[in-house]
C-alpha cells in the first residue's frame, strides 16, 4: 500500500457512494488507524473479526490490520450470532469491527449478544453511530512508526465453506495472498484502467483476491462499491464510474442478464464478466457476450488456495465448458479414486491440491487437519472434478456434505446439528435439491420425536424460528424446505442416505417451505 501510494498518489482507489478516497488518503487512513487500534491496546499476531458491507472503511480497516499484524477475520454481513460467536471463539478474538447498521439491520444489536457470548472480546468498533461502543472515527490517530510485519506470517482468516459442524478458519499469510493477487492480475489483464465493481460482498475470497479489489489496487486501478446487489443500482453505478470488470456468482449472473432485457442499460464500458462460485450452466454462459457485449471468464477458486481461470484468449468453447486451469506452474493438482489412487485422463474423482499459496492446514484444527489433507500436504478439495487432454479443469459434483446455495456455502452438519437442538426433533438431514435461480436450495428431511400434533406448515415454521431467533444462524442456511419423515433412510453403515433423499426431495410433491 505504501508503495502504491507513491506511484499512484491522487488517483482514486476507491469510490464509495460520494466518497472517493485516492490511493495517499487510503495509504494515510491506514496508518493512522494503526495508531489508533494500538493506542486500543490490540498488538501484532491479536485477531480482530471484521464483519463490514460494501463500504470503504472495509479497506482502511482491512490495511490498518496490515500494517500492525493484526490479523482480520473476514466475516459477510449476512452472518449472525451463531457464526459471529463461533469466530470469536475458534479465533479467540479481541475485537469486532461492524458497521451501525446495513440493510436494515442493525449490527450493534448482534454486538450486544456476541459480547455475552466471547469471553475474549474486548472492544467493539463501529464504523457509524457507534452508541456504547469505540467509534471507528475516534481510533483516527497521528501515526506512530512501526515495523514491517514479516511477509511469511498470517495476513488474514478467510473462512471455509466447510461440511462439518463448527467453521474452520483458513490461515493465509502475506505473501502467498499476495502471490495469487500479483498472478491473477496478470491471467485477468487488470491495469491502471481497470474500474472494477465489489458487487459480491468484499470480504469473500473472490471478489477479494480473485483478483478482486486488492488486484485492482495491485494494478493501480479504481475499485467502484456496490452497497447491495440490486441490478438496477449496479447498471447505474457501471454507466456512471465506466466499470471495466466485474466478478459475480451465477445465480446474480442470471438476475443480471434477466434486469438487462427488462432496463436496457448501457454497459459499453464493461470488458469483463468473471463468473464463479458455483457451477455456470454452458447455455447460460453463452448469453453474456451477446447480452453486455464483452467478454466472460470462469473463475474455480477455494478461500483455502487454488484458484483456476479460463485465459481470456482461451476458445470460446473452453470459456464455455470448462472452468479453466491453475494460476500457477507450482499447482499441484491430482484427481483421484476414494482410496487416492490417481485416475486416468479425463476420468472423473476427488480433486486434491498442493501448491504454492494453498493452505497447509486450518487455523487451531490439528484432528481435522488429518481428514482434511493428505499425509504429504495435499488439500482435500471435496470437489469432484475431471481435466480434458487441454489442461482445463471442469467440476463434475461434490462430495463434500455442502450445499452451495447461489454461491453462499451451507455445511450440511452445522445446520443438522442445531436442528437437532429442538426438543421435537429426532434426527434430522440437509440436503441440496436444484434450483433454476439459485442454482442448489437446501430441503432438511426431520424425523419427528413422538407424533406430530401440528400441521407440517405450523412444524416448519416453528424449525425456521428455532434456527433463526434461538440458535442465531445467517438466514441463507435456514432450509428452503422442509420434508417430515417417519424414518431417514440410512445406508448400510448406518449414515443417512442423502443421496435417496435427493431423489425424494425431487420426487415429493408435498413440500412445506
Ligand atoms: C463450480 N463450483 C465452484 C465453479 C467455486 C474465486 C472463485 C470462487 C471462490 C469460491 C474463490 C466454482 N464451479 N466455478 O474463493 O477465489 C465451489 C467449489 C469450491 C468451493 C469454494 C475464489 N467455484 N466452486 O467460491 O471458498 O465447491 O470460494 O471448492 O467460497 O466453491 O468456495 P469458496
Amino acid at each position: 500500500m505504501r508503495e502504491l501510494a507513491e506511484r499512484h498518489g491522487e488517483r482514486t482507489a476507491l469510490v464509495c457512494g460520494e466518497r472517493r478516497w485516492s490511493y495517499r488518503e487510503l495509504d494515510r487512513r491506514a496508518d493512522r488507524l494503526a495508531a489508533g487500534l494500538l493506542a486500543l491496546g490490540l498488538v501484532p499476531g491479536e485477531r480482530v473479526v471484521v464483519q463490514l458491507p460494501n463500504i470503504a472503511e472495509f479497506f482502511a480497516v482491512c490495511f490498518a490490520c496490515f500494517r500492525l499484524g493484526l490479523i482480520p477475520v473476514l466475516a459477510l454481513p449476512g452472518h449472525r450470532r451463531a457464526e459471529i460467536g463461533a469466530f470469536c471463539e475458534v479465533a479467540e478474538a479481541s475485537a469486532y469491527v461492524i458497521a451501525d447498521r446495513h440493510e436494515g439491520y442493525d449490527y450493534r444489536n448482534l454486538a450486544r449478544e456476541v459480547l455475552a457470548l466471547a469471553p475474549s472480546l474486548r472492544h467493539v468498533i463501529v464504523a457509524g453511530e457507534a452508541a456504547e461502543f469505540t467509534s471507528l472515527d475516534s481510533l483516527y490517530a497521528e501515526p506512530r512508526a512501526l515495523p514491517d510485519p514479516d511477509a511469511g506470517v498470517i495476513a488474514l482468516l478467510q473462512l471455509s465453506g466447510g461440511s462439518t459442524g463448527t467453521p474452520k478458519l483458513i490461515p493465509r499469510t502475506h505473501d502467498d495472498y499476495l502471490y495469487s493477487v500479483r498472478a491473477s492480475v496478470d491471467i485477468c489483464r487488470f491495469d491502471a484502467d481497470t474500474a472494477f465493481l465489489a458487487a459480491l460482498p468484499v470480504a469473500h475470497n473472490f471478489p477479494l483476491s480473485s483478483p478482486g479489489t486488492l488486484g485492482t489496487l495491485h494494478a493501480g486501478g479504481r475499485i467502484v462499491l456496490l452497497p447491495r446487489p440490486d441490478p438496477a443500482a449496479a447498471f447505474a453505478l457501471i454507466a456512471a464510474e465506466s466499470v471495466t470488470h466485474v466478478a459475480l456468482v451465477p445465480a446474480l449472473l442470471l438476475v443480471w442478464l434477466e434486469a438487462v432485457r427488462g432496463q436496457r442499460p448501457t454497459l459499453d464500458s464493461l470488458r469483463l464478466v468473471q463468473v464463479g462460485g458455483a457451477s455456470l450452466a454452458p447455455e447460460v454462459a453463452r448469453r453474456v457476450r451477446p447480452t453486455f457485449g464483452c467478454t466472460l471468464q470462469q473463475v474455480f477458486g477455494m478461500a483455502e488456495g487454488l484458484v483456476n481461470y479460463t485465459r481470456l484468449d482461451d476458445d470460446e468453447a473452453v470459456v464455455m465448458e470448462t472452468q479453466g486451469r491453475p494460476i500457477s506452474p507450482g499447482d499441484e493438482i491430482r484427481i483421484v479414486d476414494d482410496e487416492d489412487l490417481d485416475l486416468p485422463e479425463c476420468e472423473t474423482g476427488h480433486l486434491l491440491t498442493r501448491g504454492p499459496y494453498t493452505i497447509r492446514g486450518y487455523w487451531r484444527a490439528d484432528e481435522y487437519n488429518r481428514l482434511a489433507f493428505t499425509g504429504d500436504g495435499f488439500y482435500r478439495t471435496g470437489d469432484l472434478v475431471r481435466r480434458r487432454p487441454d489442461g482445463n479443469l471442469q467440476v463434475m459434483g461434490r462430495a463434500k456434505d455442502q450445499i452451495n446455495r447461489a454461491g453462499e456455502k451451507i455445511a450440511a452438519e452445522e445446520v443438522e446439528r442445531y436442528l437437532l437442538s429442538h426438543p421435537q426433533v429426532r434426527n434430522a438431514a440437509l440436503v441440496s435439491i436444484p434450483d433454476a435461480w439459485l442454482g442448489e436450495r437446501s430441503c432438511a428431511f426431520v424425523e419427528l420425536a413422538g407424533t406430530a400434533t401440528e400441521p407440517p406448515a405450523r412444524l416448519a415454521l416453528d424449525l425456521k424460528l428455532h434456527l433463526r431467533d434461538r440458535c442465531g444462524l445467517a438466514i441463507h442456511k435456514i432450509p428452503d424446505r422442509f420434508e417430515f419423515v417417519d424414518h431417514l433412510p440410512l445406508t448400510a453403515p448406518g449414515k443417512v442416505a442423502k443421496q435417496q433423499l435427493r431423489l425424494m426431495a425431487g420426487a415429493t410433491k408435498r413440500s412445506t417451505s
